[in-house]
């Protein structure tokens, strides 16, 4: 039997161990990024959150990766390791809950490419329950991610991205509801060619928990953390465009709303557009639907953001923009 090419084992979506992972990322080739700039962000919130968590919200807030770029036969290759884990995290001063996440943070790495781009994601299951990746998008049948991926195997993920827009990734384990609930969830954006104009950008997740598995959510979050952005305003600046890559990974609730105060915006769908195709402040989402939504806001001061089904909101997921000046 002749030997197999790694590229043929990448091609049907090897199963291997972390062992042979460096390997076969072929790492010492690899070239790191450049990263965007921060003069559109002010400075960070002083104050520190009061939760022990292994995240920080508000830097995850405005975090991409970008990837390990390889060129390989002329195309950009763009490499991404994520490890899922069974991860203790705290809800609130009287809530911890034992979540599943992607590579220790909620929600999981923003991983980021241009269009035209090959994304090969390294997918190390490290907890005790098989997991997976299924990524939204244009893909083969064996890059889905609805196969386990069990206990301490690596499966690569590996496919190219020709359309432009925000793909949301989560397990596809059964019962999904669970897997999902439980944190394993993140987001892929692909940029168009030449990018969008600059802006601050935010990536926000709605999700729910399930705490006593009735099938309803007890408490809600944008980025994992009930009331983060509630209790430790999102810092933007005034007359600065902000962009929100904006999902809805709410489980149980067959839709909720995304509504802004005191202000209007500009409502890119699914990402899949250059031009917007509405103006408004409230916006219904189902269940993995997202969208881009860009505004500014010409006023100082502090406005909320939330679901307008306002029990949700009363249960978490709450948040505030505090519009400051350059100084
Ligand atoms: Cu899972």
């Amino acid at each position: 039997m002749p030997p197999v090419t790694r590229r043929q084992l990448l091609t049907a979506g090897l199963i291997t161990t972390g062992s042979t992972l460096a390997a076969l990322a072929g790492l010492g080739q690899l070239t790191q990024p450049s990263r965007p700039k921060r003069d559109l962000v002010p400075p960070p919130e002083d104050q520190p959150s009061a939760l022990d968590n292994p995240f920080n919200t508000h830097q995850i807030l405005r975090e991409f990766d970008f990837g390990t770029i390889r060129v390989e036969q002329g195309r950009t290759v763009r490499v991404f390791e994520i490890t899922a884990k069974s991860v203790p995290i705290q809800l609130n001063s009287a809530i911890s809950f034992m979540s599943w996440i992607y590579n220790d943070r909620l929600p999981g790495p923003t991983l980021r490419a241009n269009e035209g781009d090959r994304v090969r994601i390294l997918f190390h299951n490290a907890d005790a329950h098989g997991h997976t990746i299924h990524l939204h998008g244009v893909h083969p049948a064996e890059m889905d991610g609805v196969k386990p991926v069990r206990h301490g195997e690596t499966f690569v993920y590996e496919f190219d991205v020709n359309q432009y827009g925000l793909y949301p990734y989560h397990c596809h384990i059964s019962p999904v509801t669970r897997h999902l609930s439980k944190g394993l969830y993140g987001l892929l954006i692909v940029d168009p060619p030449g990018g969008r104009p600059a802006a601050d950008e935010l990536v926000l997740v709605m999700a729910g928990y399930d705490l006593d598995d009735d099938q309803h959510n007890n408490i809600y979050a944008f980025n994992g953390i009930p009331n983060a952005f509630r209790d430790r305003p999102i810092r933007i600046y005034q007359n600065q465009r902000i962009r929100i890559y904006l999902v809805s990974m709410i489980e149980f609730d067959s839709a909720v709303t995304f509504h802004l105060h005191a202000n209007l915006f500009d409502v890119f769908p699914t990402g899949r557009s250059l031009q917007p195709t509405l103006n408004t402040d409230v916006i219904t989402m189902g269940t993995a639907e997202r969208h881009i939504l860009e505004f500014s806001y010409p006023y100082l001061g502090k406005y909320m953001f939330h679901p307008h089904q306002d029990h949700i909101a009363d249960l978490g997921c709450m948040g505030m923009f505090e519009v400051v000046a350059r100084s």
